[in-house]
């Protein structure tokens, strides 16, 4: 067998006392229930700080082989934004009046979706998310990702908590198919479109869909065995 010394380090995680963890985990609860998806962005300007600090809370996710597969193009110029925003629509165009089929149809009806993405332009920022299914080694040689789609997801996760943390709203927006943006950003054939993340503030009167949560017994299962 190869030696398989591994270089560890010791674990820094700061503690908390029970009450404390548990005030904790409840404030950050309701902080994150207190998230909605928006579609109506106000063009004012966000800090690129802010932008660089969430991306770095992002690339603290877990991944496959700590593999860290994903890249995140951030954009700001309204010329690209201008470009994303017309070949989405095209891609949209399609889905609504042919490609969707009825019964998709009918569950985006209550969230109010449709072929027009004016957030596209109008949002100050927009992240293309992009998935890498494999990387290179230092050598150049290819280097195969393990799960690179659950990491993304996850690291996609981490990115919109923080956001909605710094008090920024977001759209995760799924134009499909997505290889067009490959080709505004210029990003390489292996590298997948997972998501375009619209970010900027709220327009001021902006609305949501009025739907709700499932609680938690509808979404987790106890198995917590005898007590001894
Ligand atoms: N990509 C389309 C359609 C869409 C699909 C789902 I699933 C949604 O939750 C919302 C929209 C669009 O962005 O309009």
């Amino acid at each position: 067998m190869a030696d398989t010394a591994i270089k560890t380090i010791k674990l820094v995680l700061k503690q908390h006392s029970g009450t404390e963890m548990g005030e904790r985990a409840k404030a950050f609860s309701d902080l994150m229930q207190a998230r909605r998806t928006v579609r109506d962005f106000s063009d004012k300007p966000v800090s690129r700080q802010v932008i660089e600090d969430c991306l770095i809370t992002a690339g603290s996710a877990p991944s496959g082989a700590n593999r860290q597969p994903w890249h995140f193009a951030v954009v700001s110029d309204p010329a690209i934004k201008q470009q994303i925003r017309e070949r989405a629509e095209e891609e949209e165009e399609k889905f609504y009046n042919d490609r969707a089929p009825q019964d998709w149809l009918d569950v985006l009806a209550p969230l109010g979706t449709d072929d027009s993405k004016p957030f596209l332009q109008r949002a100050p920022f927009l992240i293309v998310i992009f998935s890498q299914k494999f990387g290179f080694d230092a050598a150049g040689d290819k280097q195969k990702n393990y799960y690179f789609t659950e990491s993304v997801g996850i690291a996609t996760g981490l990115l919109i908590a923080a956001f909605h943390n710094a008090g920024l709203a977001t759209l995760t927006h799924t134009p499909s198919p997505m290889k067009f943006l490959n080709e505004i950003l210029a990003r390489p054939s292996y590298e997948k479109a997972y998501l375009i993340l619209v970010v900027g503030y709220p327009e001021t009167d902006a609305r949501v869909p009025d739907i709700s949560r499932k609680s938690l017994s509808e979404i987790a299962s106890f198995h917590e065995g005898q007590a001894q």
